[in-house]
């Protein structure tokens, strides 16, 4: 059996061993084994993560803004209900770790079938939330860094990529960080971030490789008070537990190609 993400007038196929495990409620999620790339994670036909690379993404995601933030005690995790970013962000020396997930199913699937949090959602740091992160941050305390760690911006998760989001976000956080889907293949998507978000401070883009995401370059959004001075000093607390993610790695990220370039500046 294969599995196969169609994005416009191409796509990624992957060879299925078996289905794991299925649930449907706000959304369809599928866990199966795969061939070649361990287990895999579909919400709503669209590729989360397969155990190959899923640290590409997460550790880029989590490390990024942790690592650009002067002190980061308190974080915010909105999404992520598979615990990916979560065990990522534990690498940290934080004190206070709430994650809203809207969808009950992604933490229980994950937890039982797909098993990446390594033990996260024990963590006594941690506190999870079921709840609309849209809704949760209009009431909620101010947090070190936000990380948005969503499916694309239809259905659920469109609220996540609004104006108003964005701003809310701004105001509750002294870092924001937030996937930004493929500027190659959705480009109609990624600009209408890049628009939506031009009002936070000090915003910009950065990318990776993520193989099992469209076309596999991946994009990414911070803001706030982030610097690169941090960085290094920071890793050094985290050196020896990430698989993907380094100072190199971290500021080549930033160093965006013309097109790229052009793309974000013709929007803000
Ligand atoms: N969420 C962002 C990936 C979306 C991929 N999109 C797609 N395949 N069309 C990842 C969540 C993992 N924690």
């Amino acid at each position: 059996m294969d599995f196969i993400e169609r994005y416009n007038g191409c796509g990624l196929l992957i060879v299925i061993k078996k289905k794991i495990a299925e649930a449907i409620g706000i959304q369809k999620i599928e866990i199966f084994e795969t061939e070649s790339f361990g287990k895999l994670l579909v919400i709503d036909g669209k590729v989360q993560l397969t155990e190959f690379d899923e640290h590409f993404y997460h550790e880029m995601l989590v490390h990024v803004p942790m690592n650009s933030c002067k002190r980061a005690k308190k974080v915010l995790i909105i999404g992520g209900g598979d615990g990916g970013a979560l065990r990522e962000v534990l690498k940290h020396e934080v004190s206070r770790v709430v994650l809203v997930e809207i969808d009950r199913n992604v933490i229980e699937m994950s937890k039982k079938h797909l098993g990446i949090d390594n033990g996260a959602f024990e963590d006594p740091r941690v506190e999870i939330v079921i709840e609309d992160g849209r809704k949760f941050v209009e009431s909620c305390e101010s947090f070190d860094v936000i990380i948005v760690d969503s499916t694309d911006p239809v259905g659920v998760s469109d609220p996540l990529f609004d104006r108003d989001f964005f701003a809310v976000c701004a105001e509750k956080s002294k870092v924001f960080c937030s996937q930004s889907q493929s500027p190659l293949v959705q480009r109609d998507l990624f600009r209408k971030l890049l628009r939506n978000s031009a009002c936070m401070m000090n915003r910009r883009i950065f990318v990776s490789t993520i193989p099992t995401y469209p076309l596999s370059l991946w994009s990414f959004i911070i803001s706030g008070d982030h610097s690169f001075r941090y960085v290094k000093r920071n890793f050094r607390k985290i050196e020896g537990k990430t698989k993907h993610y380094n100072p190199e790695v971290h500021f080549s990220a930033f160093m965006l190609p013309e097109w790229l370039k052009k793309e974000v500046e013709d929007v803000c």
